[in-house]
């Protein structure tokens, strides 16, 4: 059984969470079109009949503009730490650039072994991403393996998968075969919700949004309850976020809601509350504690 662990690195909105996801043929983390989907690191877990594989689903570095900023590329840079392999993903569209060469560095200082993947291939001509892929590769010290892929269209994807599994050592599983994530339901609660705002709004909107599950309980008939806190900057935001006559959060709450009674299996019913938490991204630690970034960074 190859068993081991995959850190996912990459600028944001590159599709790493994307990958995850065609990897296991359905939506087990967040993407939105949005740069900065991916806030803090998650981990799933992929089982087959000869592997188990954990995915560690990770922020994109990229230059931070407020102390929140700071606290996700810590928290991507922090993730890439005591992995097996380091799955860096390059955008066939954006090429090489400022991110990559950080990135590069952080991977190049330690003895990471690093799988490359230009994604998003069916966008641009196959010749050109190779030669990104060849160039890259050229900057990388350990290179496992490199691959064109396109989480949207699946090429490639399987083709990564076999290279993952190749390069992981024989071991004993780490995680029960049923467990999906190390993460808990008002994690993900939280993450879906976030999603949706993320699609559903625009401009300082989404990246100005926070979302906290402050209660999960399963009532006697058998509803999941989950009552979740939406902080915004502004009072505006708040406007936006609840809509027309609430048209907006209803619709928020009930894309949210649909998605978490497919994961469960079970009735869900979404409490959704608008606050407004005034430059909560500048704010120190404590602040970005509370507003529920609290597990694990240092
Ligand atoms: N055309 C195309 N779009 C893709 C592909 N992979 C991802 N995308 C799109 O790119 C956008 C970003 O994808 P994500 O998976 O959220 O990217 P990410 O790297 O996880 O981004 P962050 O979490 O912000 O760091 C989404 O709109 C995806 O649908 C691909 O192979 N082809
Ligand atoms: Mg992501």
């Amino acid at each position: 059984m190859k068993v081991g662990i995959v850190g996912m690195a990459g600028r944001p909105n590159v599709g790493k969470s994307s990958i995850i996801n065609a990897i296991f043929g359905r939506k087990v983390v967040i993407v939105t079109d949005k740069p900065q989907t991916t806030r803090n690191r998650i981990n799933v877990i992929y089982n087959d009949g000869d592997s188990q594989i954990v995915f560690v689903d990770t922020p994109g570095v990229h230059k931070p503009l407020h102390r929140f900023g700071e606290f996700m590329v810590k928290a991507a840079v922090a993730a890439l730490k005591g992995v097996d392999i380091v799955l860096f993903v390059i955008d066939a569209t954006r090429g090489w650039g400022e991110p990559e060469d950080n990135i590069a560095s952080v991977i190049n200082r330690s003895d990471s072994k690093t799988i490359l993947a230009v994604n998003k291939i069916d966008l641009v001509d196959e010749s050109k991403a190779r030669l990104l892929l060849e160039d890259s590769a050229s900057k990388i010290k350990n290179v496992l393996a490199k691959l064109v892929t396109s989480a949207k269209t699946g090429e490639g994807i399987a083709e990564l998968l076999a290279a993952v599994k190749e390069n992981l050592p024989e071991g004993e599983k780490l995680y029960p075969d049923d467990m999906l994530t190390d993460r808990p339901l008002s994690f993900m609660a939280a993450e879906l919700i976030r999603e949706k705002i993320f699609l559903l709004t625009k401009e300082e909107v989404p990246h100005s949004t926070a979302v906290i599950v402050e209660e999960v309980k399963e009532r006697p008939n058998g509803v999941i309850y989950i009552r979740a806190d939406i902080y915004v900057e502004r009072k505006s935001q708040k406007g936006i976020i609840i809509g027309n006559g609430g048209q907006m959060i209803k619709k928020i709450g009930s894309l949210a809601r649909e998605e978490l009674e497919y994961l469960l299996g079970k009735k869900v019913y979404l409490d959704l509350f608008v606050k407004v938490k005034e430059k909560w991204r500048q704010k120190d630690f404590i602040i970005l504690n509370e507003i529920g970034m609290r597990d694990e960074i240092e």
